[in-house]
């Protein structure tokens, strides 16, 4: 079981990531869209320590705190979004393909519910194999309203595969509230009707969401099947960089959960020792980002080579 300080460190880690973006993106050196997941920083913490390094693990647009989390190297993470040559995919995936298979990373995905399928096919292949990998895929409460998405709970729910879903249930799809878009907001009891064993934690706390993990992936290595998992939690900052979060939510609402930012809430936790791990995080992310910035953009003549269309 990680310590209060480990999880502080990949929080921290990842927030400190998102202001350089931010700072990049804001000043046009970093283009496209921008999701973060400013709020959401304890699910990602939580729940990659509770996997091991071959497991699977597909993520959504606001997947790169995943990513780094798994142990994927910060480097190579940085220059490959900002399209680096030297980046984790020669600069070809950006921030939306961070794929690496070594670390069972099978990709960041801008499509809603794209990596519910992938982490359902590796769960089948690790079955079928015979492995004990398990399979976890990440997404918002949304992605529920895709409809392969059910067919992926019907097929892991038949097959007992050893899959994790996580559902990161911040309340909004885009900047549609939760009751706009779902007929039943009870989103366990929607899963629970697939046959899925369901369980529902504080997504704001990094403690719970490893403890609720770490027994879902248990299940899993043991062949008794998937495991749904809502984690509540909230993000205090737009969808995307041009959603400045305010005209669909109130300052109350925002000012509520700003309170219980998983961050704040550790650093009262942890005390004196938080400003000292905060420092050097965001020193070792400005370092790899400045060296990040000066490294070569890829080769048009790259462009067709490792490229399947
Ligand atoms: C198939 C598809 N449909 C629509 C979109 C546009 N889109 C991007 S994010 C998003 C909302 C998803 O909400 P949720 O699953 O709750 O995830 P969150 O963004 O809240 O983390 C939508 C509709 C998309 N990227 N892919
Ligand atoms: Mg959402």
């Amino acid at each position: 079981m990680p310590q209060a300080e480990d999880f502080y460190r990949q929080m921290v880690r990842l927030r400190a990531v998102e202001n350089e973006l931010t700072k990049l993106s804001q000043t046009g050196q970093l283009r496209g869209s921008l999701h973060l997941c400013q709020g959401q920083e304890a699910v990602p913490a939580g729940a990659c320590a509770a996997l091991r390094k071959d497991d699977y693990l597909t993520c959504t647009y606001r997947g790169h705190g995943y990513v780094l989390a798994k142990g994927l190297d910060l480097d190579l993470v940085l220059r490959e979004i900002l399209g680096k040559a030297s980046g984790l995919c020669k600069g070809k995936g950006g921030k939306m393909h961070l794929f690496d298979p070594e670390f069972g990373l099978l990709g960041t995905n801008g499509i809603v519910g794209g990596g519910v399928g992938t982490a359902v096919g590796a769960a089948l292949a690790s079955w079928i194999d015979g492995k004990d990998q398990v399979a976890l895929t990440v997404f918002g409460d949304g992605t529920l309203n895709q409809g392969h998405v059910s067919e992926c709970f019907n097929m892991a729910a038949l097959y007992k595969l050893p899959v994790i879903f996580l559902c990161e249930n911040n309340l909004y799809a885009e900047m549609t509230p939760l009751e706009r878009s779902h007929g039943n907001t009870d989103l366990c009891a929607r899963v629970a009707g697939f046959g899925i064993k369901t369980d529902k934690c504080d997504g704001n706390d990094p403690f719970l969401v490893y403890d609720a993990v770490h027994k879902a992936v248990e299940r899993a290595r043991k062949g008794e099947g998937p495991t749904f998992i809502e984690a509540m939690t909230y993000r205090t900052i737009g969808h995307y960089q041009a959603d400045p979060g305010t005209q669909y939510r109130t300052p109350e609402e925002i000012a509520q959960w700003k309170e219980k930012s998983p961050i704040s809430k550790l650093e009262k936790v942890i005390g004196n020792a938080a400003e000292a791990i905060r420092e050097e995080e965001e020193n070792r992310v400005s370092e790899a980002m400045q060296s990040a910035l000066k490294q070569p953009d890829p080769s048009p003549t790259h462009a067709l080579t490792e490229v399947f269309a």
